[in-house]
C-alpha cells in the first residue's frame, strides 16, 4: 500500500471552514496524505476573522525543512502567509527543494475583510513566489492588487492575467465568483486563454478559495494535466457549495464531497 503526500502551507481556521482545516479535508477526500505547515493562527467563526498571530518564520521554515526531507511531496498548495518573513521562508524552501507542482492562492484578505498580508508581504510575494508557482489563483480583488489594474469584468480579468504573466507567473486562474452576473473564471495557460463558465450558486460561503486551490493541487498530484485538474477542481468546489450546511450562526460551511 502506498499513498501520495501533498502539502498545504496556509493559515489555520479553528472554525473548520477555510485554510489548513479545509485543505487537509480536501486532500484526504481525494485519497492523499495531508501534510500541513501552519503560517498563521487565526481567531474566527462563521461570521468573520477577529485576529491573527503569524507563526514565527524560523519555526515555519524548520517545519517545512523537516517535511521536505522526509516525504516525497506530490503537490504543494500555498494559502495565507501572514507576513513578508513567512513569504521568504517558503520561497527559500521552494528554491532548495524545487517541488514541481506548486499552486499559489495569493490570499490577501478574508472575504469578511480581515487583512492577511500587508504591503511589504504582498511585494515580497510578487518578487519571490509568483514565478515559482505552476498556477496562481487570485480572485478579482487579488488580481487587482497584484497588477494595479481595475478588475471588474472579463476584459479586466484578461488584462490582469496578461500582466501577471508579464510579471513572471507561469499560468493564471482568475476566479470570477465576485463578478456581477455569471461567475466566469479565466484561465491563462501556455499562451492560451480559456473562459470557464459556472452556475451561480446563491449564498456567501466560507472557504471556497481554499477548497478550490487544494482540490486543484490534489488532482495535479494524482497526475492530471493542469487544465483537467482545474476543471475537476471547479466541479469539486461546485458540489461542496451545493451541499453547504449552516452550522454556526453566520455563513454556511462547505460540505467536502466524499469521492473525487
Ligand atoms: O479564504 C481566505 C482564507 C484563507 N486562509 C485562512 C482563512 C481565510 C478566510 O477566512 O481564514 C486561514
Amino acid at each position: 500500500m502506498s499513498r501520495k503526500a501533498v502539502l498545504t502551507i496556509a493559515g489555520s481556521d479553528p472554525s473548520g471552514g477555510a485554510g489548513i482545516e479545509a485543505d487537509t479535508r480536501v486532500f484526504e477526500a481525494l485519497g492523499l496524505h495531508p501534510l500541513s505547515a501552519i503560517t498563521v493562527l487565526t481567531i474566527q467563526d462563521s461570521s468573520g476573522v477577529y485576529g491573527a498571530m503569524p507563526v514565527p518564520s524560523d519555526h515555519l521554515h524548520r517545519t517545512l525543512e523537516v517535511l521536505f526531507r522526509d516525504f516525497p511531496i506530490g503537490g504543494v498548495k500555498i494559502g495565507a502567509l501572514g507576513g513578508a518573513d513567512g513569504v521568504e521562508a517558503v520561497a527559500e524552501i521552494l528554491d532548495r527543494f524545487g517541488p514541481e507542482k506548486v499552486i499559489l492562492d495569493p490570499v490577501l484578505r478574508a472575504s469578511s475583510g480581515f487583512r492577511f498580508l500587508d504591503r511589504k508581504g504582498t511585494v515580497r510575494l510578487k518578487e519571490r513566489l509568483l514565478r515559482k508557482a505552476l498556477l496562481i489563483t487570485p480572485n478579482l480583488e487579488e488580481a487587482s492588487v497584484l497588477t494595479g489594474l481595475e478588475v471588474k469584468d472579463l476584459k479586466g480579468m484578461e488584462r490582469a492575467a496578461e500582466e501577471l504573466i508579464r510579471l513572471g507567473a507561469q499560468n493564471v486562474l482568475i476566479k470570477g465568483g465576485h463578478l456581477d452576473g455569471p461567475p466566469v473564471d479565466l484561465l491563462s495557460m501556455d499562451g492560451e486563454v480559456f473562459t470557464m463558465e459556472g452556475e451561480r450558486i446563491e449564498g456567501s460561503f466560507h472557504g471556497t478559495g481554499c477548497t478550490l486551490s487544494s482540490a486543484i493541487t490534489a488532482y495535479l498530484a494524482r497526475g492530471l494535466p493542469l487544465k483537467e485538474a482545474v476543471d475537476r477542481g471547479r466541479r469539486f468546489l461546485a458540489r461542496a457549495m451545493e451541499q453547504a450546511v449552516r452550522i454556526g450562526h453566520g455563513r454556511p460551511y462547505l460540505s467536502i464531497p466524499r469521492e473525487g
